[in-house]
């Protein structure tokens, strides 16, 4: 059997077959319970990580708690010249990194290296960040006063990342936290922890090249268990949460709890609406893309296409061809388009999903399934599928972590299409198809797209580093990655300072001794 070189990455990432599971940086414990992880890609072991323990919580977070103390008083371009070393290190590591996403993920390698290059991005967007952290001059109300805004440092951020992009939303986390003067303690999906240990061996060869201490860079891996030490935990200021609404509505609620800050990043049920004005061939190309890409597993994938009656059949047999085209396989093998689900638990999630929309009245066109034989041993391979479907089926307003794709049709103008993409609880991405620039511009609107996210001749997924990435509703409101949110890693200060020998009080108050 091939190995595609994996055998190399993990070597060259120093991933090897046991791994300690939690780190402060160079230093790693490892006295919990083992975490196996296999890949869907082959079914095989790759290796484990060890649990964090309570005991290891504490440390890590008392090592981290001190290195905040020298972190946040290095002048911040300083700060950004780490992260300029470890986006260097990040480039060095591309193709082995790429690999072991694709390989313990199960993305195609072409994605992998994309995820790769997120991470690259966001570490180039905050170098240049270290020197923008600004903050507004306000005139004052009183004379010879003086008002300004500082950001300062928060603390340690605990960032908690799913599966599915399991280095980039890390990266876009503690890439702008660390600039920010934070300290980050990540804990990956219990599913992909060896793309956490890879990441982790990466950052610690520049923390040591530096002399940096322990606490900057920390790891912690383990269930949900491990997560609540943080979420429910004071000395934690912010916790990054991506993945599930349900996740998210129990991660926010423990921070909330205890009055600390939370950015959530959560399910979404994103649609494209094809106008009549749509141009054909970019329309299936976006739409198979944000369908399938990543079998279907991204926050931002294509769930709902929204098509015009008009070009409804043209649009359905456009679609039904091209994925008639689709090869799926060994995603390290860059001839298949498609990979695997994560694991046995999301391909039942599937089966119960097709199941389901049959039930409610869905009409399958393109037929999904399990693909058994040779290539597809590990039981994760599956086919995308496609349904004709009505909004307001229960299933429809899920979001299912796989490649189904339903489609709706609509009558009349844009306004009825964008009811349809808006009538959902989620609020992540969006996107219109359409050469019209009414149309487009109505879309953005106020009375348009009620998403985070909203496109205009592009698809719903595959978003730049340069925005804000993040969603309304049940999506979380929460925004992560580029534009102004890393003003959510600090803390705002109003500073009013009197350069006189008088003492008036604001809104006229008369107070003599
Ligand atoms: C996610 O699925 O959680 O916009 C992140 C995209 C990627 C990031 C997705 N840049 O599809």
């Amino acid at each position: 059997q091939q190995d595609f070189g994996m055998a190399d990455a993990l070597n060259k990432l120093g991933v090897k077959s046991s791994n300690h599971g939690t780190s402060t940086g160079l230093e790693t414990l490892g006295s919990g319970t083992e975490i196996s992880s296999y890949s869907p890609v082959d079914g095989h072991l790759i290796g484990s990580v060890t649990a964090t323990t309570a005991a290891e919580y504490e440390q890590v977070v008392t090592t981290a708690q001190g290195a905040f103390k020298m972190w946040r008083d290095m002048p911040a371009p300083h700060r950004g010249e780490i992260v300029r070393q470890f986006g260097e290190k990040l480039r060095a590591n591309k193709d082995a990194l790429g690999k072991l996403v694709s390989y313990e993920m199960g993305k195609s390698f072409q994605e992998g290296l994309g995820e790769v290059q997120e991470m690259i991005d966001i570490c180039d967007f905050a170098v240049g960040l270290s020197r923008q952290l600004h903050g507004l001059t306000i005139k004052s109300e009183r004379p010879g006063h003086h008002m300004q805004e500082q950001w300062h440092p928060l603390g340690i951020v605990g960032i908690i990342s799913a599966f599915n992009f399991p280095v980039a939303v890390w990266a876009w986390n503690t890439a702008i936290a660390w600039i920010c003067g934070d300290v980050c303690i990540w804990k990956p999906s219990e599913k992909t922890p060896l793309c956490g240990v890879a990441c982790q061996n990466i950052i610690a060869e520049v923390l040591k090249d530096n002399n940096l201490p322990e606490g900057i860079s920390c790891m912690i891996n383990g269930d949900y268990t491990v997560g609540e030490m943080m979420t429910a935990d004071g000395r934690v200021p912010l916790v990054s949460a991506t993945g599930s609404i349900r996740m998210g509505k129990i991660v926010g609620k423990a921070v909330a709890e205890r009055l600390g800050k939370s950015i959530l990043e959560l399910g979404g049920n994103n649609a494209i609406i094809i106008s009549p004005e749509a141009d054909l061939r970019m329309t299936v190309i976006g739409s198979v893309f944000g369908a399938v890409g990543t079998a279907g597993q991204r926050c931002t994938s294509t769930r709902r296409l929204i098509i015009h009656e008009s070009i409804y059949d043209k649009v359905k047999q456009a679609l039904v061809d091209a994925y008639g085209q689709l090869r799926i396989g060994n995603p390290l093998d860059e001839n298949n388009h498609v990979g695997p689900l994560i694991d046995k638990d999301a391909v039942n999630s599937y089966l119960a999903a097709i199941g389901k929309v049959k039930t409610e009245g869905g009409n399958v066109i393109v037929e999904g399934g399990v693909l058994e034989g040779e290539g597809y041993e590990s039981g994760c391979y599956v086919k995308p599928c496609i349904v004709e479907a009505n909004n307001e089926f229960e299933i429809v307003q899920a979001e299912t972590f796989a490649p189904i794709l339903y489609l709706l049709k609509y009558e009349g103008d844009v306004q009825n299409a964008i009811d349809l993409q808006n009538g959902v609880a989620q609020g992540l991405s969006s996107a219109i198809m359409t050469n019209s620039v009414q149309e487009a511009h109505y879309f953005l609107s106020a009375s348009g797209s009620d998403c985070g996210i909203a496109n205009v001749n592009i698809g719903t997924s595959g978003a730049e580093i340069g925005g804000a990435f993040g969603g309304e509703k049940e999506t979380g409101g929460g925004r992560e990655s580029g534009s102004d949110a890393w003003k959510a890693y600090m803390r705002r200060q109003t500073n009013t300072l009197n350069y006189t020998t008088e003492l008036p009080l604001a809104q006229g108050i008369k107070f003599d001794l």
